[in-house]
């Protein structure tokens, strides 16, 4: 098989790219290494940056999300017993968020790849890329047993966070930056009314908590837990209860519980590769970057990475233009560490840090008395949560 360009991994990244892509006539190949429904089950982000919204826009592929999709003009932040709000749109001139889940967002880039006979190869195994450095890249990879080729003029690696892209860039050009916190978030799926109409991210001396949602029926909870927690440790009641304890009264007065549909537990991660391109090979997403959950960030990263590749392929194949491919990693990371930096700072002001001392917690909690009595500290907290430019 030949394509123009190779994308490893149909994760949200991959297959926005493989759309957009095709939206301008411009060939792709994507090759997932598990079932659609495997992909789908994987219940991770919720909210979307303006800017992301408009790319599902343009990729013909926002019908769906415009009619279930929420839009958020602000969240809350409580603490101390109290709830403080952040007013997105009036704080950011306009600005808002969208609340709509990734599952149904990936369903929908399914759809219409399969719409547009896009080619998605799933069960793809042992996915390689070859010759990098060269014009002629190649991805050899394994389907029912037998090997199988694809010879691109570009590879994109958007296989995650344990995807093989990254480990085919030599050990002496890839700089890797990483931070791991010493918990983890437990996650609540449940068929419930969520509590409030807005998200509410608590700040408790027992730990963070977060209830956020995926439609009026669809409530998705948050709790930090320390690392060494499992799962199974986890009976329903028990989160629910220990929710409640980090929650204001008058919003666990209007908690409704419910079973879990699904219940997982993240680590709290930030992690960035340097460079986000090696020789015809582009990284993007979460195969180059990860950030903890607080800020909402990491979707809406992989989602800028995905905006510079689309106009930089349209510049090569249309306009006879390789600014935008020679300049991609550059540009890249200059946003992703603004993300990386305001999901730091989220991170730092919400949760509870075991090895924190009395001098900590006080500027933690003087970081959050200023945030709301600072309209400029205020409108950063919009701009970055909303999405800088890209
Ligand atoms: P993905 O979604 O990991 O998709 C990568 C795809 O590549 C496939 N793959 C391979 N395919 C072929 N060959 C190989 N060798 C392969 N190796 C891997 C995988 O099967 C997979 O389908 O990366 P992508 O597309 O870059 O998308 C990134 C987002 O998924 C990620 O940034 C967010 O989900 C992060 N994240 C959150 N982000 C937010 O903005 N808000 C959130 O609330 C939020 N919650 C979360 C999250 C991530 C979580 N993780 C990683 C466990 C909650 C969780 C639990
Ligand atoms: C979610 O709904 O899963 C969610 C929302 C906001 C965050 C993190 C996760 O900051």
């Amino acid at each position: 098989m030949k394509t123009q360009v190779g994308i490893i991994g149909g994760g949200p990244s991959g297959l926005l790219l493989s759309q957009l892509l095709h939206v301008r006539g411009i060939e792709t190949v994507l090759l997932e290494k598990h079932t659609r429904e495997y992909v789908l089950g994987r219940i991770r982000a919720g909210v979307l940056e303006h800017g992301f919204v408009d790319l599902m826009r343009e990729a013909n592929c926002a019908e769906r999300m415009d009619i279930e999709g929420e839009i958020h003009d602000g969240f809350e932040i409580a603490h101390d017993g109290i709830r403080d709000r952040l007013d997105l749109k009036t704080l950011t001139g306009g600005d808002t968020v969208m609340v709509y889940g990734q599952t149904e967002l990936t369903r929908d880039l399914y759809d219409a790849r399969a719409g547009a006979d896009g080619i998605v190869i799933h069960n793809a195994m042992n996915v390689q890329p070859h010759d990098l450095k060269s014009d002629a890249p190649y991805l050899t990879y394994e389907l029912d047993g037998e090997a199988q080729r694809v010879d691109c003029e570009f590879i994109i690696g958007a296989d995650g966070y344990h995807g093989v892209s990254r480990q085919s860039i030599p050990k002496d050009i890839l700089k890797e930056y990483e931070r791991v916190y010493p918990f983890g978030w437990l996650g609540v799926l449940s068929e419930t009314k969520p509590v409030s109409p807005e998200l509410i991210y608590a700040k408790h001396e027992r730990g963070f908590a977060l209830c956020s949602m995926r439609s009026q029926v669809l409530s998705r909870y948050y709790i930090q837990v320390p690392l060494s927690d499992k799962v199974e440790d986890w009976s329903d009641d028990m989160f629910w209860e220990e929710l409640k304890r980090r929650l204001p009264d008058d919003v666990v007065a209007n908690l409704v519980t419910g079973p879990s549909v699904e219940k997982s537990i993240a680590p709290v991660r930030s992690f960035v590769a340097e460079p986000m391109r090696y020789g015809n090979l582009f990284l993007a997403g979460d195969a180059a970057h990860i950030v903890p959950p607080t800020g909402a960030r990491g979707l809406n990263s992989a989602a800028s990475d995905i905006q510079y590749l689309y106009h930089a392929f349209v510049d090569h194949y249309l306009n006879n233009d390789d600014s935008g491919l020679d300049g991609y990693s550059a540009k890249a990371l200059a946003r992703v560490w603004k993300a990386q930096r305001f999901s730091w700072w989220m991170t730092t002001l919400l949760h509870t840090f075991p090895e924190n001392s009395g001098y900590d917690n006080k500027l933690q909690a003087t970081d959050l008395a200023y945030l709301f009595s600072s309209e400029s500290a205020m409108k950063s907290m919009a701009e970055n949560y909303v999405g800088l430019p890209y």
